[in-house]
């Protein structure tokens, strides 16, 4: 297939900055194009401080179809998936959650295979009530992978994670919120404005403190409470010498809105 349109639209608003996967005649499915378009997207917006949020969406009819399987190569007989894996997907995943800047993604039709747990890995995901989540993995005989099985089982349970795994089921949007895999599906027609709301809105939050919380977050997963309390402690330690925390309580006392400048670090 020969592309004419870029395969990643990139957009900068005020505060944030919206990344449409754009392969729609696929479904968005990413070959090593996109992937590495993506990544050099996510590490521009890491590094500019005029971009605070990011916002991640598909255009067309679906958000992302997962592997583009048409991709030559996949199922030569000398083929590891293994490498596919770490050069595309896994970095893919490492770098949405290693973004000190919080992700929103927006969810239209298809979430598929690896474009499901792309879904997952972003901090705040919103879909549409109608929107299709599968693990479709199953399906051409492979398992969840680009993060499912860890964070399928801590987001919605092991006994719904091992049946969506195993199943391979289409769930809608409105599922996937109800059961906590997302966190809230709203309708087509207001999709990407609630997401563009949403990115605004954290775009004026204080950067380092939102940064932080997500590496928190993040560390909670592999520490015991009693290290998770001790990690709190030190980064609310350096936060507290910041200057949005002055400016929080300052904004509080004086009964005004609060004007965050910080950067995230
Ligand atoms: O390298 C490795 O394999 C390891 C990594 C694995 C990570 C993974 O993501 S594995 C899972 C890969 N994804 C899938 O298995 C999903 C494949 N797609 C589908 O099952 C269906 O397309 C959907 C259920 C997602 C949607 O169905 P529907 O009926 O709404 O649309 P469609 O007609 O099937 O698709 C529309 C077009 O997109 C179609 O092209 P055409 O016929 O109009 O020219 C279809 O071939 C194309 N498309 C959809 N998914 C992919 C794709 N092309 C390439 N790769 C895809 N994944």
């Amino acid at each position: 297939m020969t592309e004419t349109a870029p395969v990643l639209l990139v957009d900068q608003r005020d505060g944030y900055r919206v990344l449409t996967l754009n392969r729609p005649q696929r479904l968005n499915a990413f070959d090593a194009g996109l992937h590495a378009a993506l990544r050099q997207a996510l590490a521009e917006a890491g590094e500019d401080p005029a971009c605070r949020a990011v916002l991640l969406a598909g255009a067309g009819r679906g958000f992302c179809a997962g592997q583009d399987l048409a991709e030559p190569g996949l199922t030569d007989p000398d083929v590891d998936l293994g490498a596919v894996l770490d050069r595309g997907w896994n970095a893919l995943v490492a770098a949405l959650r290693g973004l000190p800047k919080p992700v929103v993604c927006a969810v239209q039709g298809v979430a598929a295979g690896a474009g499901a747990s792309v879904a997952l890995a972003c901090d705040i995901t919103l879909v549409t009530e109608d929107a299709k989540f599968s693990q479709a993995f199953i399906r051409i005989g492979l398992i969840p992978d680009s993060g499912a099985t860890w964070m399928l089982p801590r987001l919605i349970g092991p006994a719904r994670a091992r049946a969506l795994a195993m199943l391979g089921d289409t769930i809608s949007g409105a599922e996937a919120a109800s059961m906590g895999l997302v966190y809230r599906a709203v309708p087509a027609a207001s999709l990407m404005a609630e997401a563009e709301a949403l990115c605004a809105r954290l775009a004026r939050l204080p950067a380092e403190a939102l940064a932080a919380t997500k590496r928190v977050l993040d560390a909670a997963e592999d520490n015991t409470l009693a290290q998770q309390l001790a990690l709190e402690a030190t980064v609310q330690r350096d936060l507290g010498r910041s200057t949005d925390y002055a400016e929080g309580v300052a904004a509080f006392q004086q009964k005004r809105p609060a004007r965050f400048t910080g950067a995230p670090e």
